[in-house]
């Protein structure tokens, strides 16, 4: 008999592009039915068999309280008995404007979208508004929304401008886009030697976590930091992943590097649909109305999608969060990699505050090659056996997982139970 799951995902093929709203969610990477989820409840979720899972996916990273946390759902409850939305300012906004700018040093100014890729797509033109040059850097594997002008894979050499990854981008839009390897810091001087004095702005995950977990060599980010500066581009950090969760001052604090422009998102909205782009006053004042470079959004900064960010924020501020977080987050990777040795299995796990990586090779990439390097379809096993011990990882070999607070010790060696087992399986 078929599962509830599978019914769901057989009528939602019927109405709905691959049964989903964003195409990870479909498991096309790992194959099989994706759970619908019914309810989560702190570090857990029951999909539609009433199955119930740890959940290392926190819906992408947003949910750093976990699941359905009492004080973000009753903020949300209070701002929405008070009005959905308005179309026009609001002091919540302000407060979570104030909250950024007083979280992260390098943002002067910030402006409230409803999605990460929303503020990188707007960061991007205010970058090429601000400087009036139109070439953008990305790095492979990186990836900062949907925004056309990101949907572009490398060209055929260092110098030549990329090609779309997707149907319906203009090639002559990705044509304005450079793509590099990621960590590669002779790359980024060549680049800036030859061409800096047109390009408009870098975009980075400064800690990448698209391609998996992957951190920034010695020299990289400060190598970004020095160009952009010497030949006037913008740097800006995609910190809609990392933002607030490897760190309350995120990977920039971490790293101490001062981008000119922050993207942020997920955690900054604890579930509910809140981007936002901020940084130095003097590039953001370019923003309209003040402005040239127009941007705009009917729901940004809406009062009851930034209630549930501001609790967030409040939580995640209070003693000693993040160390309990990333000792937390340490004490799974180190269960992970002691039980992959012990079954003699080709894995390796790494972390840097509440994200992970796990990793069917020797040892934790530092490239996009070495992701590429890594054997999927290991992975792809592995999620399947967690997923049958009700453990649920990012349906992808290229995705980071995520822990949250609501992550018990008990939760955590569960799971490093099940990986041993799966790794056990793997073995046989
Ligand atoms: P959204 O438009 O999905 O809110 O944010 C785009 C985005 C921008 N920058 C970074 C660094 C991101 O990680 C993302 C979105 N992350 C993916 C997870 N790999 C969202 C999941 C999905 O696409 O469904």
């Amino acid at each position: 008999m078929s599962s509830r799951n599978d019914q769901l995902f057989d009528l939602s093929r019927k109405v709905i592009p691959g049964g989903v709203n964003s195409p990870v969610r479909a498991f096309r990477s790992v194959g099989g039915t994706p759970r619908f989820f019914t309810k989560g409840q702190g570090s857990r979720v029951w999909d539609a068999d009433g199955k119930s899972y740890l959940d290392y996916v926190g819906s992408w990273g947003p949910l750093i309280l976990g699941h359905a946390d009492a004080d973000v759902v009753r903020a949300v409850q209070d701002a929405a008995s008070l009005g959905l939305s308005f179309g026009a300012p609001t002091e919540m906004e302000l407060v979570m404007a104030e909250k950024l700018v007083a979280m992260l040093p390098s943002i002067e100014m910030v402006r409230l979208v409803s999605s990460g890729t929303e503020a990188t797509m707007s960061a991007i033109r205010l970058a090429r508004g601000h400087t009036g040059r139109d070439t953008l850097v990305k790095f492979e594997g990186c990836y900062h929304g949907h925004a056309d002008s990101l949907l572009v894979k490398a060209g055929s050499g260092l110098l030549t401008f990329g090609q779309p990854s997707s149907a319906g981008v203009p090639a002559d839009c990705s044509g304005h886009t450079l793509v590099l390897d990621y960590n590669d810091i002779d790359q980024v001087n060549q680049l800036f030697a030859e061409k800096g004095d047109e390009i408009a702005c870098v975009i980075v995950e400064a800690v990448a976590g698209n391609m998996n977990l992957i951190k920034p060599k010695a020299g990289f980010l400060e190598a970004l930091r020095e160009n952009c500066t010497k030949h006037g581009a913008v740097l800006i950090f995609d910190e809609v992943m990392t933002g607030f969760r490897v760190g309350l001052g995120c990977v920039q604090g971490l790293y101490d590097i001062t981008p000119d422009l922050t993207t942020l998102g997920k955690v900054i909205g604890g579930g509910m649909p809140v981007g936002a782009f901020g940084g130095r006053a003097d590039i953001m004042d370019k923003m309209a109305p003040l402005g040239p470079v127009y941007q705009a959004g009917t729901l940004s900064g809406n009062p009851v999608a930034v209630a549930a960010g501001l609790k967030t924020l409040e939580k995640i501020s209070a003693p000693g969060f993040f160390e309990a977080l990333t000792a937390r987050t340490k004490r799974l990777v180190d269960g992970i990699n002691a039980a992959a040795h012990d079954a003699g299995i080709n894995a390796c796990a790494d972390s840097v505050g509440g994200m992970f990586g796990i990793y069917f090779r020797a040892t934790p990439p530092t490239s996009y090659a070495e992701v590429m390097d890594s054997d999927k379809e290991a992975f792809n096993r592995f999620f399947h056996l967690m997923l049958l011990e009700g453990v649920y990882l990012a349906p992808s070999a290229f995705e980071a997982g995520f822990v949250s607070a609501a992550h018990t010790d008990a939760d955590i060696d569960a799971t490093v139970a099940a990986a041993a087992c799966c790794f056990e399986k793997l073995a046989d």
